[in-house]
């Protein structure tokens, strides 16, 4: 009886993984890994000061919704990253791989967490840049949610290997979902707002960023491990440069500097807070 307990303990025990603080020093003893998530810690700090200082005299309610929603994407990247590197939103799971067999690979699920309020923020700042209207906005945030806890899934699943992939390809359907909105409806509502010249720039960066992230999941350790953990992480540290903070300058500059164009946006879309019928 007594042992029964004791096998039944050790069981709890080795099914529960590393302790937070192993593996928060197992990150640290990992020079490289750790740098991938302390330069992101870095530019979101210096992004996030320089987005208040360059939004200081933003008046119009428009530019300043835009601003808010861009600025929170730094700021859930500073928590992500912080998350990660302490050992938080990192665990140990056994990967099953398609060629079969399975390997003991670090979970960054942190990642596809935040992903889930970082993402429909940049969304919300393209669509009311494009000069969407609520139904659009509101189709690219859910999409999007649905994209990243859908990946989320895909990730954790660790019971069939055609399940995993399985979530991964739902994933993919929304993604499809968004990237409809962003090169089809989107390009469209720009043109006629005016400010198509830098949604197609925006257009581009984000599309071609965002393609990058399933690519390295499918390529990296939690997908087929073509890559390692730690390189796999830097593809996302440094698309994740790309995608926030470069596009985040990019968005803010051009905001503060046609606030104007922004102002005389329809207020048909956002501002009666009805869907549209177009
Ligand atoms: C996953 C795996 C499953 C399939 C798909 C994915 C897409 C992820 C994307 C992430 C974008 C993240 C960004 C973060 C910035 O804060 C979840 C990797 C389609 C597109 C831009």
């Amino acid at each position: 009886m007594l042992e029964t307990t004791a096998a039944e303990a050790s069981a709890v025990v080795l099914s529960s993984g590393p302790t937070q603080a192993e593996l928060f020093s197992r990150i640290a003893g990992n020079a490289s890994l750790s740098a991938s998530f302390w330069v992101n810690i870095a530019l979101a700090g210096l992004s996030i000061l320089l987005f208040i200082y360059m939004g200081r005299n933003v008046e119009d309610p428009r530019a300043q919704l835009i601003f808010v929603a861009t600025m929170m994407v730094p700021l859930v990247s500073i928590s992500s990253y912080t998350g990660l590197v302490s050992g938080l939103t990192v665990s140990v799971i056994s990967v099953p791989y398609p060629g079969g067999g399975s390997e003991d690979v670090l979970l960054m699920w942190g990642r596809y967490l935040t992903w889930a309020l970082s993402t429909p923020m940049i969304l919300v700042a393209l669509g009311l840049l494009a000069g969407s209207n609520l139904t659009k906005i509101f189709t690219a945030v859910v999409t999007d949610i649905g994209m990243c806890i859908t990946g989320l899934a895909a990730a954790m699943t660790t019971s069939s290997v055609l399940l995993r992939w399985f979530w991964y390809v739902i994933s993919c359907a929304f993604f499809v979902a968004v990237l409809y909105i962003l090169l089809v409806e989107w390009p469209a509502d720009a043109e006629m707002a005016g400010t198509d010249e830098i949604f197609s720039t925006l257009k581009l960066l984000t599309v071609t960023l965002w393609l990058g992230y399933p690519i390295f999941w499918a390529l990296g350790s939690e997908g087929l491990a073509l890559l390692t953990t730690t390189q796999t992480s830097w593809a996302y540290s440094i698309l994740d440069i790309g995608a926030k903070y470069f596009f985040a300058y990019l968005l803010l500059r051009w905001v503060t500097d046609h606030e104007g164009v922004i102002g005389d946006l329809a207020s048909g879309s956002l501002g009666s807070a009805t869907p549209a019928d177009d």
